[in-house]
């Protein structure tokens, strides 16, 4: 453990900004970079399922000679697999430039090669010249772009109901508790590779279950009353686990789109457990299901105009979805239109949503320490937008200052100086950004960025403390440099903001070091809490055939507490306790 000040300022060159198709402002080569493989380059959206779908040439005669259906097929899959989450499934352009046939035919099947082998210094990565992409893959992607894209199914209710499945019916389900798990301080682990999440005892930190789930499983939410765990798959499959059977297990189950992020449950009192609702990023759309048995009740589309330009978006992705603690309302963030929608779900036939222009690619976000603000990235504008869910209106939008901002769900704490405030890291530098959440009793500062300070590095995910905690976590598990990825920032909060222009001192934790892995470049992801606010869990996430592992480490000392290693921990990643995901604790 190393206590250091500040370093001097570096902006993150690396993977993190390309993966997510920046155009990297402040590089300082102004030459492409590879699109290198591992951990990171899982971060940008990668329509992996989408790839498996078969599709057609639109319009397509069987001798023309542009190319065969197989090769259509194998095209469209490289494309949905690392093209479609810069360019859109559509090729309309999202974080890319469009790539619809009107300029793509105008640019010419020469150009457009060398574009792919080359890269640009706009963003684009060499996908030839790293050899991310045969000369003839990428001959192949040329002439794929000359063609139409095939526009790849929907999944409305026939599809949902078909794939639905209620493998123990609320009725034979448990009516209490079977087993001696301390529900609220169990952590549901992402198991990304495997398709999978372990259930670990945060008190003996014992794997008590190790449950199917869908594929490169995403995240894991909570209901209100803590006995269901909702756990959704980067394919869409959402699987209802209760807590109380003797082996904790899925009792429904449904595919609720084609590539999907996002899952929440009703928590407004009266309402809960009694629905839950997930988001999709193909089809753009959201569905609400029965809280009990998944049944899907309503589908709503997101595809619309973008806030700003009022120009219509065939394909905006349903980012992060939160349920308000101050109205029956789930709030849903769009990425590509910029909208923020509180959608009213007392009466789901005669639906009322609130549509709050924001700013485009939303990303995450959380709750204030009130849980009456909401705060959430818009992390490729490099701004934080705030709305009151209690007012239903959008409050400020913030700059950070900083490099795409990721906050996870953010940090609330109470700053010596500034009051209660919510913290953000960095995707693109090593900056953290405090914004001011008081506007009652700090109201200079409400909705400003009061400091902004260094951490380790680039390629921060996820920033983590707790109210029972005077530590402020920063990951960085992005960063180019071993060291910095394997290694986590800790500010002590008490100690914050003496002199303003002294930056706070932090404590540097070698996480990756303490696991004792001796294979691999593991990064060290998603600081949690356990239930008291006494332990601080890390991912030690490794390549899928190498070992991974979990460090908990003591939060007042400091100290390694305990590594949980287990050849069923493969590629963990989010971790998420049952009490601080039910009640937003962060
Ligand atoms: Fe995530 C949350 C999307 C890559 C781990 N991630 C989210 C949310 C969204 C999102 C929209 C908010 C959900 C919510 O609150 O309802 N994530 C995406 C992507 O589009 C992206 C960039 C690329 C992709 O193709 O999926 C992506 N995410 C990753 C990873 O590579 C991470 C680091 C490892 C993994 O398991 O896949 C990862 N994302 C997480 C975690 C959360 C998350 C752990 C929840 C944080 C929390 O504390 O709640």
């Amino acid at each position: 453990m190393t206590t250091r000040a500040r370093p001097a300022r570096t902006v993150l060159l690396g993977t993190a900004a390309l993966f997510l198709g920046l155009a990297a402002p402040g590089i300082a080569e102004d030459k492409p970079k590879d699109h290198a493989d591992g951990p990171a380059a899982a971060y940008e959206p990668s329509m992996t399922t989408l790839g498996q779908i078969k599709v057609e040439i639109p319009g397509f005669k069987p001798d023309d000679p542009v190319m065969t259906q197989e090769e259509f097929q194998t095209a469209a899959t490289l494309y949905f697999e690392r093209c479609a989450g810069c360019h859109g499934v559509l090729r309309k352009g999202a974080t890319g430039k469009p790539l619809t046939t009107d300029i793509t035919r105008e640019n010419g099947y020469d150009y457009l090669t060398s574009f792919i082998t080359y890269g640009s210094p706009a963003g684009m990565p060499n996908w030839g010249t790293s050899g991310q992409m045969t000369e003839e893959e990428v001959g192949m992607m040329a002439r794929y772009l000359l063609l139409e894209p095939p526009a790849p199914p929907e999944w409305g209710m026939p599809e949902m109901l078909a794939s639905w499945k209620v493998v123990v019916k609320p009725e034979d389900r448990p009516k209490e508790k079977m087993n001696d798990i301390d529900i609220d301080n169990l952590m549901s682990v992402t198991l990304r590779d495997a398709g999978q999440v372990a259930l670990i005892d945060g008190g003996t930190y014992e794997i008590r279950a190790v449950i199917d789930t869908g594929y490169a499983v995403h995240i894991s939410r909570i209901s209100a009353s803590g006995r269901y765990l909702f756990v959704i798959g980067r394919d869409g499959l959402v699987n209802m686990i209760d807590l109380w059977m003797e082996k904790p297990d899925t009792v429904a189950s449904i595919k609720i789109g084609i590539e999907a992020r996002s899952i929440e449950t009703s928590k407004f009192e009266g309402w809960e457990d009694k629905l839950a609702i997930a988001g999709a990023y193909w089809p753009p759309q959201y569905v609400i299901m029965d809280g009990d048995t998944l049944e899907p009740k309503k589908i709503v589309s997101t595809r619309g105009n973008i806030y700003d330009e009022q120009v219509y978006h065939p394909e905006p992705r349903v980012a992060s979805i939160l349920s308000s603690h101050f109205k029956p309302e789930f709030i849903i963030n769009v990425k590509e239109t910029g909208k923020i929608i509180f959608v009213d779900y007392t009466d789901l036939k005669n639906l009322k949503t609130v549509e709050i222009e924001a700013e485009r690619f939303l990303h995450d976000g959380g709750f204030d320490s009130t849980k009456r603000y909401f705060l959430v990235a818009a992390n490729q504008r490099g701004k934080i937008a705030v709305v009151d869910t209690k007012e239903d209106k959008l409050t400020a939008l913030v700059e950070t200052g900083g490099q795409t901002p990721h906050p996870g769900r953010g940090a609330n704490f109470n700053h010596p100086v500034y009051g209660p405030v919510w913290a953000t890291s960095h995707l693109g530098d090593e900056s953290v950004a405090l914004i001011g959440t008081d506007p009652e009793g700090h109201p200079d500062q409400a909705w400003k960025i009061v400091d902004s300070f260094y951490a380790l590095g680039g390629g921060s995910l996820f920033i983590k403390t707790h109210p029972n905690s005077t530590h402020l976590y920063v990951d960085a598990p992005l960063n180019p440099d071993a060291e910095i990825s394997g290694s986590v920032a800790v500010f002590d909060i008490p100690s914050m903001g003496g002199d303003p222009n002294v930056d706070p001192e932090f404590t540097t934790l070698p996480i990756a070091e303490w696991a004792g892995i001796p294979e691999g470049q593991p990064r060290v992801v998603q600081p949690e809490f356990n239930k008291e606010g006494t332990e601080v869990w890390f991912s030690v996430w490794n390549g899928k055939d190498q070992e991974s592992a979990i460090v908990v480490v003591d939060d007042k000392t400091l100290e390694l507490k305990t590594v949980i290693k287990d050849p069923r921990l493969v590629t963990p990643t989010g971790k998420f306790n049952v009490l601080n995901t039910r009640d937003d604790v962060y």
